[in-house]
């Protein structure tokens, strides 16, 4: 028998997908992918599409090898749809960005565990700002940090690469990952955390990720924005997919 938030979740779920005990699976664009120099046609190609949320990757050039994205495309992609907005902070000592990205106009923000050494106070301070708070993981870190803030968090992002580039190969030992933390949220009672996978989250690694128990896919160079296939194409292939 499931008790309280598990059974309301999964009651909404059967309802969404007509089919008992499938979970909802939510799309995400990952802007750094998209074509800068048409940026709103592509925009207005993933809202007609129905994408959920828009990634940006905001990267440091320190706790990554690469700069990519500005606080600043937050501001102009809010006033250029009502999609919310993901951000990916991949910078080290994220606290002294989460406000400025709030600010900006994101509806959630994840940070990386490695890159910071108070972890439940950067989500706490993620929360107060009333957006959503995300930890996010590199393929090597275990998933025992999650076991004392799983109160701190509405979503968890595994990254199935190593952060720092678009166009990378899956590090495969990452679909145990999403499978562990999938059973250990669930297990505790933390069912209705989002898991997001982020990186090479590709046409032919789809399957095998939602089976394991991702929610969230970050679409990239190897699904939504495919070479020689147009974004429409690639989310209804996307959605035959789970
Ligand atoms: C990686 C970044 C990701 C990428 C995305 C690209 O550091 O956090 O969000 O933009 O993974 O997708 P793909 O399909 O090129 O790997
Ligand atoms: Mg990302």
């Amino acid at each position: 028998m499931l008790k309280g938030d598990d059974y309301n979740g999964n009651l909404k779920r059967v309802m969404r997908n007509g089919k008992p005990g499938k979970r909802e699976v939510k799309i995400e664009a990952s802007i750094a992918c998209a074509n800068f120099k048409y940026l709103e046609k592509d925009i207005r190609e993933l809202e007609e599409c129905g994408i959920d949320l828009l990634h940006i990757d905001i990267m440091d050039g320190t706790f990554v090898p690469n700069i990519a994205l500005n606080f600043s495309i937050i501001k102009d992609l809010k006033e250029m749809t009502h999609v919310p907005i993901e951000c990916h902070l991949m910078i080290q000592d994220p606290e002294r960005y989460v406000e400025t990205t709030a600010q900006m106009g994101a509806s959630s923000i994840s940070v990386h565990a490695e890159a910071t050494k108070h972890i439940q106070r950067v989500l706490a301070q993620i929360r107060n700002l009333g957006v959503k708070a995300g930890i996010a993981l590199n393929p090597a870190t275990p998933i025992d940090i999650l076991d004392y803030i799983l109160d701190d968090l509405d979503l968890i992002i595994l990254m199935t690469v190593n952060p720092g580039f678009t166009g990378q190969k899956l590090v495969p030992a990452t679909l145990k990952k999403i499978k562990q933390t999938r059973d250990m949220i669930n297990r505790r009672g933390f069912g209705h955390i989002d898991i997001q996978v982020d990186g090479n989250v590709s046409i032919e690694n789809i399957p095998a990720m939602v089976k394991a128990g991702a929610t969230m896919l970050v679409g990239g160079t190897s699904s939504i924005f495919r070479k020689d296939h147009s974004i429409t194409e690639s989310m209804a292939l996307i959605r035959t997919l789970y």
